[in-house]
């Protein structure tokens, strides 16, 4: 059979714009379940594509010689991925399979404009299911027990471009903070061993891939195996350029995983600060103090690690001063990155559970569902007020002076991505303000009429 994977863009992501930004300064790279799922599928037999809509448009005559489309969802891209299953099915006459965490959270929804719907982690049903070998309308996937035995993802499949590598060393995360979906989606938490890390990595270095990430949710949640891996990479040159992943603040207490972390280039980390009001931390269940977060801060710049400072806007106990003084305390820590995130109550997670219950949900058009746009009722500010909070970060964050400090701290490299990072911020904004000053009906503007 001939199979298509498709990871859908919503509209706005998908404009020449958005594209030019993105291959200036990020490093395209792929979400890595259709490439998992796309391997298995190989290895039984079938032919398999796979398109990113962040990079490129999908070729849809490549739809006349295709047998069924798989396609992944996450909450902002659902609405492109609904109307890419009705076209496909009207207009090709082709079956569609949806899966990934949008649909795993509202499979009846998904359901509406796909065959079957998958919900959870299809590694042991998607054989089956391509082949139409199972009726059910949505199908329970059981989580993989041990992770050793998922195949590594199969990036020769991948028809968009890539410059980075996605590894996962493991799924989920110890945590359960009450925003984040994917604790959930990936229950239990589990890793990967060591050793199986490493037969990956050996792959994509012998691929000539100069940049892997590790996309793993908490790569540094499990210290030991952590370091265990990072020594591997070690003594086994496994070192790539500017390696990206997620941590938490309790990493920066461990000396000796730092020490690692540098040395393997493990050197651009985002870790969720999140707000420096400790009510604010405790209702969200991070588990973090305040003490920790400064400590983070100040530690990682010995160890030369650039820290990608994500904070969320519009936590209930958060008034606008608790957004401005976090992003002061990001600038006096010299973080790399601001990523101001606007709260978003996903599907499936306690905090939509919550907001719904309470009626305080405004938007459900879920293309806006990409932490950028405000979609629920703050309790200390007006929706739109916390849209132009999440604006006057950005553009506070994003100084010229701020950028010249980076070339002094990280180098020359370090800094030029971010003045370009500057520009974009600036660019952003400047659209923001002509967006929402203008007449036409968009999401501003009914922010500000809901304010
Ligand atoms: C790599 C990554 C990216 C990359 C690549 C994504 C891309 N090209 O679109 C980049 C950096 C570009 C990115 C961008 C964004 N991302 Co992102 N990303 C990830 C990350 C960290 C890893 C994905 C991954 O490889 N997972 C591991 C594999 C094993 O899981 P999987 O891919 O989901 O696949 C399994 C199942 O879902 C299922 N499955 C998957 N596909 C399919 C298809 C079919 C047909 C079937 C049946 C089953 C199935 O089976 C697979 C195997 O078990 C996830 C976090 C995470 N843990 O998943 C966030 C995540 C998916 N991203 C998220 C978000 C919000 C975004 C952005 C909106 C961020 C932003 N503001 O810009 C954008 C949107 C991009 C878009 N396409 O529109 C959220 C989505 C939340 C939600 N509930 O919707 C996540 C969950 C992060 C988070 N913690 O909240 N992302
Ligand atoms: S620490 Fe990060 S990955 Fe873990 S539950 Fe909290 S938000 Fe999710």
């Amino acid at each position: 059979m001939n199979i298509l994977f498709i990871v859908p863009a919503a509209d706005i992501r998908r404009n020449w714009i958005y594209r030019l930004g993105g291959s200036f300064y990020g490093r395209s790279n792929s979400i890595t379940g259709p490439l998992i799922l796309g391997r298995i599928l190989k290895d039984a037999g079938h032919k398999v594509k796979v398109y990113e809509e962040l990079y490129q448009d999908v070729d849809m005559d490549v739809l006349e010689n295709t047998d069924v489309v798989g396609i992944y969802t996450m909450t902002s891209n659902a609405i492109r991925a609904y109307e890419l299953g009705d076209i496909i099915r009207e207009k090709y006459k082709k079956p569609v399979v949806m899966g990934g965490m949008h649909a795993s959270a509202l499979p009846e929804e998904a359901l509406k404009h796909a065959d079957h719907v998958v919900v959870g982690e299809a590694e042991k049903v998607i054989v089956d299911v391509m082949e139409g070998n199972i009726k059910e309308d949505i199908i329970y996937a059981p989580p993989i027990e041990n992770l050793d035995d998922v195949p590594f993802p199969d990036y020769s499949l991948l028809k968009t471009p890539c410059q980075a590598a996605n590894i996962m060393t493991s799924r989920g995360c110890p945590f359960n903070c009450i925003f984040c979906t994917t604790s959930r989606m990936f229950y239990p938490y589990r890793y990967r061993s060591p050793d199986n890390v490493i037969e990956e990595l050996k792959l994509y270095k012998s691929m000539g891939f100069k940049y892997v990430n590790f996309e793993d949710d908490n790569f540094t949640a499990n210290k030991p195996r952590a370091k265990e891996i990072l020594e591997k990479m070690i003594k086994e040159d496994l070192i790539f350029k500017e390696t990206f992943y997620f941590g938490r603040t309790d990493m920066a207490k461990d000396k000796e995983l730092l020490e690692l972390l540098r040395d393997t280039n493990l050197n651009r980390v985002l870790i969720g600060i999140e707000s420096l009001n400790q009510d604010s931390l405790d209702y969200i269940n991070k588990k973090q103090k305040i003490e920790d977060i400064r400590m983070c801060g100040e530690t990682l710049q010995k160890y030369n690690i650039k820290l990608i400072a994500s904070i969320v806007l519009g936590l209930d106990y958060d008034t606008k001063q608790d957004i401005r003084d976090a992003v002061q305390f990001c600038k006096e820590i010299n973080a790399y990155q601001l990523q101001p995130a606007i709260l978003t109550p996903y599907p499936g997670t306690p905090i939509y559970e919550q907001f719904k219950n309470e009626g305080r949900i405004l938007i459900d058009d879920w293309q806006y569902y990409d932490m950028m746009n405000v979609v629920f009722k703050p309790k200390n500010m007006s929706p739109w007020e916390l849209q132009a909070e999440f604006f006057n970060a950005v553009d506070e964050f994003y100084s010229f002076k701020g950028a010249l400090k980076m070339f002094k701290l990280f180098g020359f490299e370090a800094g030029m991505r971010r003045i370009g990072l500057c520009i974009a911020s600036k660019i952003g904004c400047g659209i923001f303000k002509k967006t929402s000053n203008s007449d036409s009906d968009n999401i501003y503007s009914r922010l500000k009429k809901i304010s």
